[in-house]
Formats: C-alpha cells, sequence, structure tokens
C-alpha cells in the first residue's frame, strides 16, 4: 500500500542573500580581529543564528553606547539611522555595517524623496528595527502606515507630492491592500521606484502561496521576532493550509499537529539556516512523513559582497 503521508518542501526557503552576508560577515569578523566582536541588535531574527554566535564570541548589545570605545561593532542586516553611524564614530567604534544592500536601497529612496520635499508613507511594522532604521534617514518627512487599517491616520501636506515605500519583509497582498486604500485617499500616490519588498520575500511567499492549498498543516522554521518567517505562517493560512505553525527548533513540533493529517508543507524564513529544516524533516520522517517533496516554482541566484570596510581590513591581513 502507498503511505499517504508526504511533506511538501518549498523551495526557495531560508537564508537569503540578504542574511547569508550578515551571518558571514559575523563569522569572519570573529576570525579577523578575535572575540569579541560586538554586535548592535540580533544580527539576523533568528535564536539559532544569536546563540550560535554568541558561543563563538560575538557579544549582542542593544546600543552603542554598551560597547567600548575602540572596540569592533557589526550593525545588522535589518538597517540602522544615519544617527547609529554617527555615534559610532564619536565613540571612536570601529563600525562594520551588515545592512542588507536590498535595505539601504529603500534608505537611498527615502533620503532622495525627502530631499524632494515629498510626504513618504512608509508601510512597515511599529518598532520594527528596519523601519526605525528607514524612517532615521527623514523623520520629518516620514509617517508610518501599519497596515490597512492605519490609512486613516495618514496626514499630508500637498496630495501631489506623496510616495509609499515600505520595510522589505511585509506580506505582500496585505502591503497591496494598504496601497489600494492610500490610493482611494491619494489617487495621486506614486509607487516605490522598484520594489521595496525584496525578491526573497516575494519567492518565499511564493512558493508557500502554491503549496498551502493541498496542506493539512504548514510549518514554518523561524523566531518570534521574525518578520517575513511569521509572513508565511499567515500568507500559508490564507491559502488554504488547514493550519500552520511557527517553530524555532524541530522539538516545537506537537504530535497534535499531525494526527489525521496526509500533507504537511514545510518552509522557512530568510534567517533561518537549512540544518534546522533538515532536522523537522528528520522529526516528520519518525512520524511517518518519509517522503519529501521539493517544490521550487522559482530558482534564486542572488549573492552579496561582505561589507566593503570588512572586504578591505581582510585583505590587509592577507598581504602583511
Ligand atoms: O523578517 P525580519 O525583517 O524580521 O528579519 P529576519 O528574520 O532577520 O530576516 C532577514 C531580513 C533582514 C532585513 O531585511
Ligand atoms: Fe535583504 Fe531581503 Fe534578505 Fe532582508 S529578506 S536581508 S532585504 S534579501
Amino acid at each position: 500500500m502507498v503511505d499517504p503521508k508526504r511533506v511538501l518542501l518549498a523551495k526557495p526557503r531560508g537564508y537569503c542573500a540578504g542574511v547569508d552576508r550578515a551571518v558571514e560577515t559575523v563569522e569572519k569578523a570573529l576570525e579577523l580581529y578575535g572575540a569579541p566582536v560586538y554586535v548592535r541588535k540580533e544580527i539576523v531574527h533568528n535564536r539559532h543564528v544569536v546563540d550560535t554566535l554568541r558561543e563563538r564570541g560575538a557579544v549582542f548589545v542593544e546600543e552603542n553606547e554598551e560597547v567600548p570605545p575602540g572596540s569592533v561593532v557589526v550593525f545588522s542586516a535589518h538597517g540602522v539611522a544615519p544617527e547609529v553611524h554617527e555615534q559610532a564614530e564619536a565613540r571612536d567604534l570601529k563600525a562594520i555595517d551588515a545592512t542588507c544592500p536590498l535595505v539601504t536601497k529603500v534608505h537611498q529612496e527615502a533620503r532622495r524623496f525627502a530631499r524632494d520635499d515629498y510626504d513618504i508613507l512608509l508601510i512597515g511594522h511599529e518598532g520594527h528595527e528596519e523601519v526605525v532604521g528607514t524612517s532615521g534617514e527623514a523623520p520629518a518627512h516620514i509617517q508610518l502606515v501599519d497596515g490597512p487599517d492605519s490609512v486613516g491616520d495618514v496626514e499630508i501636506r500637498d496630495p501631489e507630492k506623496v510616495v509609499w515605500l515600505s520595510q522589505t519583509t511585509l506580506s505582500v497582498d496585505e502591503t497591496m491592500e494598504t496601497v489600494d486604500r492610500l490610493k482611494k485617499r491619494l489617487p495621486m500616490l506614486q509607487d516605490p521606484p522598484s520594489d521595496d519588498i525584496c525578491y526573497a520575500t516575494q519567492n518565499r511567499q511564493q512558493v508557500v502561496k502554491q503549496i498551502a492549498p493541498d496542506c493539512d498543516v504548514v510549518i514554518v522554521v523561524g523566531s518570534e521576532n521574525s518578520s517575513n518567517s511569521k509572513r508565511l505562517v499567515e500568507v500559508a493560512l490564507q491559502h488554504g493550509a488547514k493550519s500552520g505553525h511557527l517553530v524555532d527548533y524541530a522539538s516545537e513540533i506537537d504530535q497534535e499537529w499531525l494526527d489525521g493529517a496526509s500533507t504537511v508543507g514545510v518552509s522557512s524564513g530568510a534567517s533561518v539556516p537549512d540544518s534546522l529544516v533538515q532536522e523537522v524533516l528528520d522529526r516528520l520522517a519518525e512520524r511517518g512523513f518519509g517522503e519529501v517533496e521539493e517544490v521550487e516554482p522559482v530558482t534564486e541566484k542572488i549573492t552579496f559582497q561582505l561589507p566593503r570596510e570588512l572586504v578591505k581590513d581582510m585583505k590587509d591581513a592577507q598581504s602583511a
């Protein structure tokens, strides 16, 4: 008899180019400068990644003022406001900026539209580090719009000079709903010059949408504070999965989720190492879900260079 139990494994999943670069930045900094290497905020929003780097000598802090003068500090993938760079310089810190280049692109857009005196509607989650960093580029010009229900709070000066930008890790569909509502109020609202929700966020959502209708349960590996990981659970539920769960580790999988299920979907957020997904697959195989079909509607080939300041020090060290 054919076993009806199977796993649909989403691809692309897990590490995006920006996370790969940020994690490698801390690893290379530890090799080059030795421990401790200070990291402002979680380098990426994943418990396992942060715990592993901490064991290797990374010291995670909330603010620059916790870093001893003269030390190395890495800024996280989510980006920082310009004043964070200024504080680091004033404190004589050696700052290595692991902000994803695609977040930097949004910062550049914010600066450009602020320079042209636009009102900028930044769609994103209040308090999220990326939004705090982007808003810091032009606080006088930027208003946060935290989802469709916040559209009524928007106040603008000139309805012909307003643009929306966004956090890179949002739900594509919810963001478009917010934009549609904004455009009902502000027909001249300009779109960003290019998509702010990045390729990795879009691709991970696309494949989860594809598998969700066939899944009794979707398990997304990712941490509670990871915006893009949480969005994958929501997307799964919105697109037909009967249930969806976010787990940091395979050990969190509850047998009750699997009782009566025949198809389990598996994906992971952009900050999640694939070893954690493998552990989930091993756990599922132990429970009878050993047949795994990988579903890959799009392939990803993007990579980013390490931060320039780190590459320079690595080259200097090699030639010394
Ligand atoms: O999804 P968020 O932004 O919470 O962050 P993460 O889980 O660390 O994933 C990487 C995205 C970093 C900035 O875009
Ligand atoms: Fe960059 Fe997108 Fe990854 Fe964020 S999720 S680090 S913007 S590639």
